[in-house]
């Protein structure tokens, strides 16, 4: 297999594993959950996978809605606005039990009432006009992010970020939390499992202050909104500045310092960067870890940061699997998971893309 598929097939099929694994784990709310616990779980999936009848953990909303954006890219060799809303909401009306987020659920039925002609009016009218906040833009966007690898071109990336992430989620927040998803997943595709992660935070941030400081459209500018919420950390910029301190200093800060610092809740502000740093992490010593791989070890940090457990996991699995490639992913994690043949083959349909002109 070239070293493309399978770094294609790690990010979808590491977004999966993360989804359905970080799934046990997600109603607990937990401040943070003892890496032993999350190791127990994982124990158990292994040796439940080799029974025949073994059972199959299911994926939630995070992949359901990657799985339309798959679907939608490769059918239409790219962005069609109204067929990707559409799969979302027929989506979210087939099988409603996902998981999904409180809000985002109006956003379905008033796409459908529109009969998929106003596409980005329901989301910008969220929350008296805001816009969500919520990470369900950047949970899913690893499809994108594999759809405008062939371009290395952060300007398109972002383009497209932008409107896969907009059918719902309008908040500034929101759309640059995915921007920068989609970024660390770009860079985990073009690096070598010897990446440095001092370099790569360095090169995230270069990025990510152009964004930032580019005039916004829509809404408030992160900065304004932050500051009316009395914020501690303002912009992304400031969030990958804590990153980089961490990966600087000679002991790892503690999970609670993380959950606290970096956030790991519902929100893209407080989810991406600790899936960033959950990756970055994984090529740091863990004293308890010494026989997992580094994806392994990206997806036990990533649930053990507590609160929207199945959506940091899903994120830092997807950065993850672009880095190590889908060979890293145990065959048992695979088996037991919802999900993963067909991610496999979204990764070919948009490998196959990835290598026309
Ligand atoms: P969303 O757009 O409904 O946002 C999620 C929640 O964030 C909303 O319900 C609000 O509480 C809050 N929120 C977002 N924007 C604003 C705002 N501007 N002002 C005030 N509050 C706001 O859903 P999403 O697609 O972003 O999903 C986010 C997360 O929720 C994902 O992790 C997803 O998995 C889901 N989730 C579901 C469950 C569940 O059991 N149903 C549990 C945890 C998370
Ligand atoms: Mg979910
Ligand atoms: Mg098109
Ligand atoms: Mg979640």
């Amino acid at each position: 297999m070239s070293t493309t598929l399978s770094k294609f097939q790690g990010a979808l099929v590491g977004a999966v594993v993360g989804d359905c694994i970080g799934a046990i784990f997600e109603s607990l709310w937990a401040k943070t959950i003892h890496p032993n616990k999350v190791l127990k779980a994982i124990e158990n999936l292994e040796t439940d996978s080799t029974e025949e009848d073994h059972r199959i953990l299911p994926f939630t909303d995070d992949t359901a809605m990657a799985r339309s954006v798959a679907k939608s890219l490769i059918i239409n060799k790219g962005f069609d606005a109204s067929d990707m809303a559409e799969r979302f909401s027929e989506n979210y009306f087939d099988e409603p039990d996902r998981g999904y987020g409180g809000n985002v659920v109006s956003v379905f039925s008033q796409l459908k009432e529109s009969n998929y002609e106003d596409v980005f009016g329901p989301a910008r009218k969220q929350f008296n006009g805001s816009g969500s906040y919520g990470n369900g833009g950047a949970m899913r966007i690893v499809p994108a992010a594999l759809f405008t690898y062939k371009d290395n071109d952060p300007e398109k990336s972002k383009v497209l970020v932008t409107q896969v992430t907009s059918i719902t989620h309008t908040h500034n927040q929101a759309i640059l939390g995915a921007i920068l998803q989609s970024y660390a997943i770009d860079m985990a595709l073009n690096s070598s499992n010897s990446f440095s992660p001092d370099e790569m935070v360095d090169a995230l941030i270069t990025l990510m202050k152009m964004v930032e400081d580019e005039p916004k459209e829509t809404n408030k500018s992160l900065k304004e909104s932050q500051k009316e919420d009395n914020q501690k950390w303002k912009t992304y910029v400031e969030k990958l500045e804590v990153i980089k301190k961490y990966l600087k200093q000679e002991e790892q800060p503690t999970l609670l310092t993380v959950h606290t610092e970096l956030g790991a809740d519902i929100s893209a502000f407080e989810s991406v960067p600790a899936a960033v740093y959950s990756f970055l992490r994984s090529h740091k010593d863990f004293a308890d870890l010494k026989d997992r791989n580094s994806f392994e070890k990206t997806i036990i940090y990533a649930i053990s940061l507590g609160g929207d457990s199945d959506t940091v996991a899903t994120m830092a699995g997807a950065i993850a699997g672009a880095c190590y490639g889908v060979d890293s992913i145990p065959i048992s994690w695979q088996k037991c998971c919802e999900g993963v043949e067909d991610a496999k083959q979204f990764a070919e349909g948009l490998y196959k893309l990835s290598q026309m002109s």
